[in-house]
């Protein structure tokens, strides 16, 4: 492997730690007066996405030295590695492929010198063919009835994605098909699922690459308990599919491997919802729309490989962002989308974004001196005006946001959707202009009250417009921030596609769990605190 820079000792990253007091000092109204083309200048609209970044707290020479820190980490080189299959994934010797996911039939990437992509055709055809069969009635349940509710069991990448994607794009899905999702060990998630689904009419898609997840697997087995103690054994094979890339432990499971969906070591989790991870999503809204999304996906895909980075929508977003967190100080931010079908594009986010990045050693090894991932959490616009917004506006952390809206509502009724976008350009308006006290004097405020009324604006956001919430409009959204997460990781020369950070609470609980189950008094030797709390629950459970 070629020496991994360090990014604080590039020459890009000094020359933007010395622009820094120039920009911290400025106010995004100084700069918005300044400049009457700055909103022009800086706006971007490419792959079907309307990006304006001008409400940020960057200038063009901050744009201009963060491209050149982008060619600095040889950014253009690794998304060539991605591309081609090289395997990224240092960690796990593993290439990162999820764009062969979307690829169309003609184009050819290889792995180890095998192409790959027409084997994702040949699953997205045996995914389309199941959901037809599902969709039409022609495959039924054990007995005879139609299958109306679909549950999906998996957990992280194989819920959030395909969980996120199915509330996102409800509007397209059938009706008479609802789907379900449980993912948490915690029994109450399966079984207040198992009370709104009927056996007769259930199809269990089982989400796990690995078929070893302890929460995925002890849901499956409970759920084929119970559908086994309705129907009896014989109706597992008509109401039990699986996705996965494990076809031993499937069919222990006593799946049929013509119910198996595979998948590749290439996909990662948290990046696998276009993969058959997605066939849930699939069944609901059916193989056309699906392909519709993919081809959103493919479209910013394309977008990301091509475009020069001053026009690149993940190039741009993973820069600002990167100046936020490294430069400006900033710990998170926020996603607020203003639709209710992203309702869950937030928690989505979080997985892609924080297991990717929440880094602390560098490709070669080295504890990093920089910071890496920032936090993400949102929920959707207009709720968390009246919930959270309170601390963006006035509090005393800097927490840059993303806005998310759609031209035309997929629901028009009324003033709504007028009323709904007048809040999203609203808020991004007082964040970065906010109010000054002689604004708010001369509405005639008591003046012991002013300094409680004043907002100090220059809170920064990205505001991403869209026209309409369609399958290929989701497709895009989701590769743009993949990409994005992308820019940041190579930028921070750290492996995005890894997680070892989920090990190590996985292996203390398998002997937890056995302290907690086993008849004689355990022998205890872990901490005083943690050993204490074994105990209580042993005696008073
Ligand atoms: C994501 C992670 C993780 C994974 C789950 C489920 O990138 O790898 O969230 O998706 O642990 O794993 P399985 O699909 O193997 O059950």
């Amino acid at each position: 492997m070629a020496e991994i820079p360090v990014p604080t000792s590039l020459s890009a990253w000094k020359a933007l730690e010395a622009h820094l007091p120039h920009v911290a000092a400025r106010h995004l109204s100084e700069l918005f007066r300044e400049d009457p083309e700055r909103a022009e200048r800086m706006s971007l609209d490419a792959a079907g996405v309307y990006l304006d970044y001008s409400k940020n707290r960057i200038t063009s020479e901050t744009l201009s030295l963060l491209l050149r820190l982008a060619e600095e980490s040889k950014l253009r080189a690794r998304i060539d590695a991605m591309f081609s299959g090289e395997k990224l994934n240092s960690t796990e010797n593993r290439s990162v492929l999820h764009v062969a996911l979307r690829s169309p039939a003609s184009a050819r990437i290889s792995v180890d010198g095998k192409d790959v992509v027409a084997d994702v055709h040949a699953v997205l055809e045996r995914m389309g063919a199941l959901s037809d069969e599902i969709r039409s009635g022609k495959r039924t349940g054990a007995t005879g009835q139609r299958i109306r509710q679909i549950v999906n069991i998996g957990i992280g990448g194989s819920d959030l994605g395909p969980a996120m994607a199915y509330q996102a794009l409800r509007h397209y899905s059938d009706r008479e098909l609802s789907v379900h999702f449980v993912s948490n060990i915690d029994a109450t998630d399966l079984a207040e699922t198992l009370l709104r689904v009927q056996p007769e009419t259930t199809l269990f898609v089982v989400c796990s690459k690995t078929f070893t997840t302890q929460e995925t697997l002890a849901n499956a087995r409970s759920a084929r308990e119970w559908l086994v103690s309705k129907l009896g054994e014989a109706a597992v094979k008509q109401h039990f599919v699986a996705v996965s890339t494990n076809e031993k432990e499937v069919s222990a499971f006593g799946i049929d491997t013509a119910d198996m969906f595979g998948f590749w070591d290439w996909v990662g989790g948290r990046y696998s919802l276009t993969s058959a991870i997605g066939l849930s999503l699939m069944l609901a809204i059916g193989r056309k729309r699906y392909a519709e999304m993919l081809g959103g996906f493919h479209e910013m895909d394309e977008h990301f490989r091509t475009a020069e980075f001053s026009k690149n929508l993940p190039v741009l977003l993973g820069l600002i962002g990167l100046w936020y967190v490294n430069f400006l100080g900033a710990e998170s931010y926020a996603v607020l989308p203003y639709d209710q079908y992203l309702a869950r594009f937030p928690a989505y986010l979080q997985q892609l974004d924080m297991e990717s990045n929440g880094k602390g050693v560098d490709l070669a090894g080295r504890r990093v001196s920089y910071q890496t991932g920032p936090i993400v959490w949102g929920e959707p616009g207009t709720n968390g005006q009246h919930a959270f917004y309170q601390l963006i506006h006035q509090g005393t952390k800097l927490i840059p946001v993303d806005t998310i809206g759609f031209i035309r509502s997929l629901n028009p009724l009324g003033r709504h959707h007028d009323l709904l976008m007048s809040n999203l350009f609203a808020q991004t308006e007082a964040l970065a202009f906010g109010k000054t006290a002689e604004q708010v004097a001369k509405e005639g405020t008591k003046p012991e009250l002013v300094p409680h009324r004043v907002f100090l604006g220059n809170r920064p956001s990205n505001t991403l417009l869209l026209d309409e919430l369609t399958p290929a409009a989701l497709g895009r959204l989701v590769a743009l921030y993949e990409h994005k997460v992308f820019v940041q990781g190579a930028l921070w020369q750290i492996n995005s596609f890894d997680q070892w950070g989920v090990e190590l609470g996985k292996a203390l609980a398998t002997r937890v769990a056995s302290e907690l189950e086993s008849k004689a008094e355990p022998e205890l030797s872990h901490d005083g605190s943690t050993n204490a709390l074994i105990r209580r629950y042993r005696a008073r459970r």
